[in-house]
């Protein structure tokens, strides 16, 4: 059957998360893996050619290659993750994106008409690298207040077999139930994050989740991901999805963003540009190609919206920090 099953669903709004084992076989991932460790191959090789790299490493399989030149290079990690971390946006990237089984397990929890949220992250999370561990938070502390009672679902992905050891994501089950939590920005690594003292009520589930696999979220689901303690790198993407009833900026132009709209007309997430994945009653509006999906995510790497995330105080201004 495709899609999520009846008790997958109920399990996703029981407890704000569901992981489905076998969405994807891992031959369906490969072609990204394989993109990916092209874009590898290309900074290090540009590395090596202006000397911050004295090997190319290029025998290093996908899981190792990129932590053997983030040693040297630490360069490498912020073109992987690129302009606002949202940077890799080639045609097996958008494959994945629309990749009819995932769409199906969309499908099943926000609908047929679906809007690809562009907030998504390609991370390799390196061993022992600081920006690997992400503090507990709710992917709504970084979206615009008036999306906070909407469904917006993350799915996330590894490309390797995510484990308790290479750091995979713990959930608090069951507290997507309490709205949102404080956040501070500024936290650990830099991140948004959710003390301890406000973290709301539930159970930490440690969530690995197999090639092939996917973790669902919601936007209210509160999360962070583990050290990495082995020695390979822990691959993995994080997408976004939502009804197309919700605020979205599809259509519209960057350079023409106004914070004073109604809220109907800001996206949830204004810095980064949204596509229509699937309209049944609008086919037409479909993104179907991968050029026109890198050609809106370009236009949002050239022209900056301001974005107010401020809603939360900085880190320093917790109360048991002031001096
Ligand atoms: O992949 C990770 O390590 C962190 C992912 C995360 O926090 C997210 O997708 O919101």
């Amino acid at each position: 059957m495709a899609g999520l099953t009846q008790a997958e669903v109920q399990q996703f709004h029981d407890l704000g998360y569901v992981m489905k084992p076998d969405v994807f076989l891992p031959l369906d991932l490969q072609p990204l893996r394989d993109e990916l460790s092209d874009v590898v191959d290309r900074e290090a090789r540009r590395l090596f050619a202006v000397g911050k790299l004295t090997r190319l490493y290029a025998d290093e399989p996908f899981e190792r290659r990129v932590a053997c030149v983030f040693r040297e290079a630490e360069d490498i990690y912020r073109t992987i993750m690129g302009k606002g971390g949202g940077g890799h946006k080639g045609k097996e990237m958008f494959g994945v994106i629309r990749h009819r089984k995932l769409l199906d397990c969309i499908e099943s929890l926000i609908g047929p008409e679906i809007v690809g949220s562009s907030v998504y992250r390609v991370r390799p999370k390196i061993p022992a690298m600081l920006h690997g561990v992400v503090p507990w938070h709710q992917d709504s502390g970084y979206f615009m207040p008036h999306c906070d009672g909407s469904t917006i679902v993350t799915c996330w992905l590894p490309l390797v077999d995510a484990t308790e050891d290479n750091g995979c994501l713990q959930v608090m089950a069951g507290a997507h139930r309490r709205g949102v939590a404080r956040h501070y920005s500024g936290g650990y690594a830099g991140y948004l994050e959710i003390p301890e003292e406000d973290l709301p009520e539930g159970r930490v589930v440690t969530a690995p989740v197999p090639l092939g696999g996917v973790l669902f979220m919601t936007n209210l689901t509160p999360h962070r991901s583990t050290e990495n303690r082995t020695d390979t790198v822990r691959w993995s993407i994080d997408l976004r999805y939502q009804s197309a009833d919700l605020p979205n900026n599809v259509d519209q132009l960057p350079e023409t963003f106004d914070p004073n709209a109604a809220e109907t007309e800001i996206a949830c997430y204004p810095p980064e540009g949204d596509f229509v994945i699937q309209s049944p009653s609008h086919p037409e509006r479909e993104v179907r190609g991968w050029e026109m999906f890198q050609e809106i995510r370009r236009r949002y790497e050239r022209t900056s919206v301001p974005f107010p995330l401020r809603r939360w105080k900085p880190m320093s201004e917790r109360a048991g920090n002031r001096p």
